[in-house]
């Protein structure tokens, strides 16, 4: 006779996601095995604290133990094409990420927002105004609370998840509720082969989606056709009959569902275009949960917008200051400029402090954002020399090595009446913990002048 051995679940990846898949798992009785490539992953004593009998193996991965597991269930800092991967992959052994888990065992209605840019914006805003209608909801995912985590809670009446591509790679079928992409830009060009791969990654959040919420000005976020699928969009131009959009009554704006004007737009708190975009994309997945009452678009009205995305930090001297540490991609780092740009009287200037990690983006469509209401660009970081290349001679540039000396510099290049935006396109780490340490940074140097 041959001894059975049961086939254990393989969690790949040690930090906010591989410890919930554990819970998860654990509370499941489904026995599993947990590695990561990294000697000392970030989480390893919270894990080792609460499993002290499941040793995690760190380090590297264990291939052996890959190819004959039951399952892999992999973290979205690894892509799918890690070579140990592949290789358990052709063994036959299923990978999934812990949103398709989610998505298996989840009991109330998913509401997915994925986009280049705008997702945490766009879910949090989802969260407060479907508390604001007496919605219960549950908020997570890349927004920083591990999808898993929402299942041991009450069931709410609506999950809310924001999901990056890097979890949407590894997620055979949401089957959302409603799902959106809000737009597509650029992003993370070191993580794949090409532009179109990382938009086809997005696009699987539609898989098994009832409701889509499309941006019509964007073609990139209406997914692949599909029937029996209902479909509402958004834009900032004139909607039509039923959509999301502006439209102008007199001499105000107002957010409208078609020819129904239901807030003007000076009532929001929330500033730049690409605010609202943001807000009609919450609206429509409002209507869609059945929430779009006047008690959410109060809460709309109420949402000051979320820390370090164009947040105003502080006027010196008639010079203002503005953290925007979140735009790490040049999409977003465009959209913060073309939205402060119309807000300048004819002699004030921007000025840019920008650069740390480029994640393999491309330059050139800088040259087409900065021109000369831009008075001086200030750049730091490991891609700083990328940038330079790219900014148009005109502009006064500069290298400098730490954020105290770039916001020191552009304080003395400033006039009154001028902006300091920091809007770096690119992530943090070369230099800081994450966005949020160099926004912290940023207010810091600005409050040391
Ligand atoms: N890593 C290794 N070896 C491993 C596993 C991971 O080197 O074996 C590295 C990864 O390359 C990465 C880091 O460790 O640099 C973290 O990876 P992870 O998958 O363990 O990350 P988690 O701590 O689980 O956090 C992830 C998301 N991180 C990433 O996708 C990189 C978090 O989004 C998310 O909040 C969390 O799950 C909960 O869902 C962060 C993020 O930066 C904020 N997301 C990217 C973005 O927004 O641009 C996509
Ligand atoms: P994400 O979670 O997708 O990174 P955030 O809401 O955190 O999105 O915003 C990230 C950055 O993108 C900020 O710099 C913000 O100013 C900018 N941004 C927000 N919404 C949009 C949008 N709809 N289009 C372009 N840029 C945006």
């Amino acid at each position: 006779t041959t001894i059975a051995t049961s086939k254990v679940t393989v969690i790949v990846g040690l930090g906010i996601t591989g410890l919930s898949v554990a819970r998860f798992l654990a509370k499941q009785n489904c026995p599993f095995l947990l590695m990561d490539t990294r000697e000392n992953p970030p989480l390893k004593e919270e894990y080792i604290a609460e499993f002290p009998l499941n040793m995690p193996i760190c380090g590297e991965l264990d291939q052996a133990a890959l190819n004959t597991a039951d399952q892999i269930i992999l973290s979205p800092g690894i892509g799918l094409s890690h070579s140990a991967l592949s290789e358990a992959s052709k063994h036959g052994v299923e990978i999934i990420g812990d949103i398709e888990l989610f998505a298996r065992h989840a009991d109330a209605p998913i509401i997915a927002i994925t986009g280049s840019n705008g997702k945490s914006t766009v879910t949090t805003l989802v969260g407060e105004m479907a508390t604001a209608a007496g919605l219960t909801v549950e908020v997570g995912g890349n927004i920083g609370i591990a999808a898993l985590e929402l299942l041991s809670k009450p069931k709410p009446d609506f999950y809310v998840l924001e999901l990056s591509s890097f979890q949407l790679e590894t997620t055979q079928k949401l089957n959302a509720f409603a799902a959106t992409i809000l737009n597509v830009s650029r992003d993370h060009m070191d993580r794949y082969d090409s532009y179109v791969a990382y938009h086809s990654a997005k696009t699987r959040i539609y898989f098994g989606a009832k409701n889509r919420i499309v941006n019509r000005e964007d073609p990139l976020t209406f997914g692949p056709l599909a029937q029996g699928v209902s479909e509402i969009n958004f834009g900032v131009n004139a909607p039509d009959l039923k959509q999301f959009g502006i439209i102008q009554r007199g001499d105000k704006k107002y957010l409208a569902q078609g020819a129904k004007p239901l807030i003007s737009v000076d009532e929001l708190k929330m500033v730049g275009t690409h605010n609202l975009s943001n807000a009609l994309a919450a609206m429509a997945l409002l209507s869609v949960m059945g929430g779009l009452n006047e008690h959410s678009l109060e809460a709309l009205k109420q949402f000051k917008g979320l820390d370090h995305r164009c947040q105003w930090i502080a006027e010196k001297n008639g010079i203002t200051f503005i953290n925007d540490s979140k735009a790490t991609n040049i999409g977003a780092c465009s959209a913060a400029i073309t939205g402060l740009l119309p807000t300048l009287k004819a002699d004030e200037k921007l000025l840019l402090i920008m650069g740390g990690q480029s994640k393999g983006a491309d330059f050139s469509e800088i040259e087409k954002i900065i021109d000369d209401r831009i008075r001086a660009v200030l750049l730091m970081g490991e891609d700083a020399e990328l940038i330079k290349q790219a900014v148009p001679s005109s502009i006064d540039t500069h290298l400098t090595q730490s954020m105290a000396s770039a916001v020191e510099k552009a304080y003395q290049l400033a006039l009154p009446g001028d902006r300091v935006l920091l809007s770096p396109a690119c992530a943090s780490f070369d230099m800081f913990e994450g966005f949020e340490d160099r926004g912290h940074q940023f207010a810091v140097a600005v409050g040391g002048l």
